[in-house]
């Protein structure tokens, strides 16, 4: 704004001349006269008589005129070499000696002032000010200066629309003005201004100045919003919009919201300084004042929405992923894995920010009939295909993110995410062999002994999938095995944990299954997961044990046959039916009984030389087990055929036997007194009758080679009269005798202190003596008349059993 300049000159002068010889001239010049100086103002009323006179300007009565202004003696024009406000001269036209010829005629040269008032101007914002000087010392009530609109013309719609703010020369429109501004006249509208010093006292200085205010239309319009195309490259500043304030005297000045690279210039011409970035802001919304010189708002500032265009300058952007995701095994085609998303940051729902996917890896396996993967290109959702998944396997998800919607020249990004298949406990464990055995196991096999090692696998991955518990389902009724394994190996050992029994079970058949520890994922354990041990069970017999591992026994060369040498025995612990037989018996001297083991001369030793030694091996077989059997040795020592026992035959007759026993037995001669059987040179032998009662009773032992002696085998035998069988062998005949024994209780003599048979009180010697010699004799007699009539039949037939053969006792 051009100040308005006022000159309180001499304004005193009309009223100290007031006779003056006109009124004062006035000459208005416009305001900011844009033309060429010397502007000729006026052509002064010059007393054409005088023109020799000097004319003369000044700024007032003794003060010098100042420039601009000159007044042209040819034509008596006053002009003003250049622009000014107002000044207030006077002319006077002196002669050479300082007389005035003419005047002094003051001239005012005032200014006009030209205000444009825009419509929308809001009330009280000033938009001229005045400003007046005064030439009074500052501060003091001379240069208190005071203005007031004199007059308003025309006084339509309103006389007074304007207001002036008194102390600081501040024009503006009245609220009352601005309601009917819009109505109001396009004007121009002419105000009269006084200036005045002396504050609000009637005295004062004063001037006055002349305002033309023209209603000018509203330029101030809103604004389309402007779409700016972000990474523009363009020469910045790079215009973008024009504001317009119709009022004069105006100041942009422009906020940005949020501040951003914008800028207006004093005509009102909007600019970007430079690029935008659309990801940093988006939007700004600029606003633009128009302002007075003192920084008011003449009325609500523009708003102007600056829209940053999209480009395609960002690619797709994947979304950070966690660690690794892991799927469980045969989960079901569908099933979803992940969604691999990228984020764009162009603009949202534009083609620039549109994303789509694409399955880069894992590539179908050549071969398969599905894809392990399938991606939804638009939901980015990765799900599982139809192709198998194999525990344990890593899989790196490679998904291309394009934007442009995969169209050409989108930009791209690859987005990874690591896929790892878990293990399920799908597989059941398995046996590796299903049946073993038949095992065989010794009846005497220790509890403890491994019976078989069974080995079974798991198919699965995982260490806890893997894990087995082994049981015995059917076939140990009895508890007699046993399964010992470590957790986490295969391996399961069957063990003997009670002792086998053939007798009991001669074989068993273990049925043993395996299961995981987990519970098992999907169809049931199939048949491998029994298996069946097959156990026999062997038969353990104790070795066969005699009571001696060689039998030893000196036998006179002289003992006849059928003499009993020694017994063979198994040991005692021994519980067996046992069979012996003889198996070197070269000579043919022994005989073995199968049952008991007595070993008997089966004939006179013939042949043997005392001295020598005769070895035979024993054979004892179990009958139960043919498998088992063991030998011993008889050795037989021969010895001199003994010398007749030194025998005292009984003092008594020698036909009883004293009990309990005496140290003397009976006599029995084996000579027959047929001269056929009599052959001297053989020995003859004895033995007792088959009757045990008799064989447990008597003791017969040789005699020498023709006699035997007979005692009692026990302390103690009942007294009585005993008939005892004696079978005789003399060369391959044998036949039986019946010896009579009387047994009796004696005296210290040996003599029979009873009396046998039919004797009645106490027995003496004699008639015991007579009972038995009488006995006897019948006895003889008898055996006689048998013995004759058998010697007889004999010839006939010498095989005859032995009960027929003729006896003999010696008397
Ligand atoms: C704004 O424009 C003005 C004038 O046009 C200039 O002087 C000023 O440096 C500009 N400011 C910026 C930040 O460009
Ligand atoms: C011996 O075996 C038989 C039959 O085998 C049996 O009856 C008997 O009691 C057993 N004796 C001993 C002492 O073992
Ligand atoms: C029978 O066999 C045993 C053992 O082999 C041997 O010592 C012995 O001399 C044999 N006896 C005869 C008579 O051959
Ligand atoms: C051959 C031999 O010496 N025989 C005698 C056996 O003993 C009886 C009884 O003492 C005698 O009578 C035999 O002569």
């Amino acid at each position: 704004m051009i100040p308005a300049w006022m000159w309180l000159l001499y304004l005193s002068v009309p009223q100290v001349f007031p006779e003056a010889q006109s009124a004062e001239l006035c000459v208005e010049v416009p305001e900011n006269y844009g033309g060429n100086f010397p502007l000729y103002l006026t052509k002064l009323p010059l007393p054409h008589e005088k023109a020799e006179g000097q004319t003369v300007l000044s700024g007032g009565p003794g003060k010098a005129a100042e420039d601009p202004f000159a007044v042209d003696p040819d034509s008596g024009f006053l002009m003003a070499t250049r622009e000014k406000a107002e000044y207030q001269l006077q002319v006077t036209m002196e002669s050479e000696d300082g007389r005035v010829l003419w005047g002094p005629q003051p001239v005012i040269v005032r200014t006009i002032y030209r205000a444009q008032l825009s419509q929308g101007t809001r009330p009280g914002i000033p938009f001229l000010f005045f400003e007046a000087s005064d030439g009074d010392a500052p501060g003091t009530a001379n240069s208190d200066l005071r203005f007031h609109i004199l007059s308003q013309s025309p006084a339509q719609p309103l006389p007074d629309m304007f207001q002036l703010e008194p102390q600081l020369g501040a024009l503006s429109l009245s609220p009352k003005g601005s309601t009917s501004l819009d109505h109001a006249l396009r004007g121009p509208y002419q105000l009269l201004v006084q200036v005045k010093d002396m504050g609000d006292q009637a005295s004062g200085h004063q001037a006055t100045a002349t305002v033309k205010i023209s209603i000018v239309e509203k330029t101030w319009i809103p604004l389309e919003p402007v779409h700016l195309a972000e990474n523009l490259r363009v020469t910045y500043p790079h215009y973008i919009a024009q504001v317009h304030w119709s009022g004069g005297d105006v100041h942009y000045h422009l906020e940005s919201q949020p501040p951003g690279p914008f800028n207006v210039s004093a005509e009102g011409r909007l600019y970007v300084t430079m690029d935008l970035d659309r990801e940093a802001q988006a939007e700004y919304l600029l606003q633009v004042r128009a302002e007075n010189s003192h920084g008011e708002d003449y009325t609500e500032p523009l708003k102007l929405q600056v829209v940053v265009m999209d480009e395609n300058d960002n690619a797709p952007v994947c979304t950070p992923h966690g660690p690794s995701i892991s799927i469980p095994e045969l989960s079901r085609p569908g099933t979803e894995v992940t969604r691999l998303s990228a984020e764009d940051a162009d603009a949202p729902g534009s083609p620039n920010s549109h994303v789509v996917y694409r399955l880069l890896s894992p590539e179908p396996a050549e071969g398969s009939e599905g894809k392990a993967f399938e991606l939804d290109s638009t939901s980015s959702s990765v799900t599982l295909g139809t192709a198998p998944l194999q525990a344990g396997q890593d899989v790196l998800l490679q998904v291309l993110a394009v934007d442009l919607g995969g169209a050409e020249g989108g930009l791209s990004s690859t987005c990874e995410v690591a896929v790892m298949i878990t293990d399920v406990n799908n597989h059941a464990p398995e046996f590796i062999i299903s049946q073993i055995g038949p095992v065989t196991l010794p009846e005497d096999a220790k509890p403890g002994t491994v019976v078989t090692t069974l080995m079974a696998t798991d198919a699965d991955l995982e260490p806890a999938f893997r894990l087995m518990n082994f049981a015995i389902e059917e076939g140990d009724p009895e508890g007699i095995f046993d399964l010992i394994w470590e957790p986490d190996s295969g391996y399961v050992q069957l063990k003997l944990h009670k002792n086998l029994d053939y007798e009991t079970a001669p074989h068993h058949k273990v049925v043993v299954v395996v299961q995981n520890v987990e519970k098992l994922v999907g169809p049931g354990p199939g048949p491998e997961a029994t298996a069946t041990v097959t156990i026999l069970v062997e038969r353990v017999m104790p070795p066969l044990k005699l009571d001696q591992e060689s039998y030893e026994t000196s036998v006179p060369v002289s003992t006849p046959a059928g003499s009993l040498l020694l017994t063979i025995q198994p040991s005692e612990s021994m519980n067996r039916t046992i069979r012996f037989s003889l198996v070197n018996d070269s000579e043919g001297w022994l005989c073995i009984k199968e049952v008991s083991g007595e070993v008997h001369t089966a004939q006179s030793l013939r042949g043997a030389r005392p001295g020598d030694t005769y070895t035979v091996l024993v054979e004892a077989k179990d009958t139960d087990e043919p498998g088992l059997s063991t030998s011993a040795t008889i050795v037989l020592h021969f010895l001199k055929a003994p010398p007749i026992p030194a025998l005292s035959l009984a003092p008594g007759p020698n036909r009883h036997l004293c009990t309990p026993r005496q140290d003397y037995g009976v006599v029995v001669s084996g000579v027959s007194e047929d001269p056929d059987l009599a052959n001297e040179h053989h020995p003859y032998s004895f033995t007792l009758g088959p009757n045990p009662t008799m064989q447990w009773d008597w003791h017969l032992q040789p005699f020498n080679d023709s006699h035997a002696y007979l005692t009692l085998a026990l302390h103690w035998v009942e007294p009585g009269e005993y008939m005892v069988p004696v079978i005789i062998y003399h060369d391959a005949q044998m036949w039986q005798l019946l010896v009579p024994v009387i047994v009796c209780r004696c005296n210290v003599e040996g003599q029979c202190m009873r009396k046998v048979g039919h004797m009645e009180g106490m027995p003496t010697k004699l008639s015991a003596v007579g009972v038995v010699l009488g006995t006897l004799a019948a006895i003889g007699f008898i055996l006689i008349l048998v013995f004759t009539h058998l010697a007889l039949a004999r010839k006939k037939d010498l095989d005859q059993p032995a009960d027929s053969v003729p006896l003999k006792a010696t008397a």
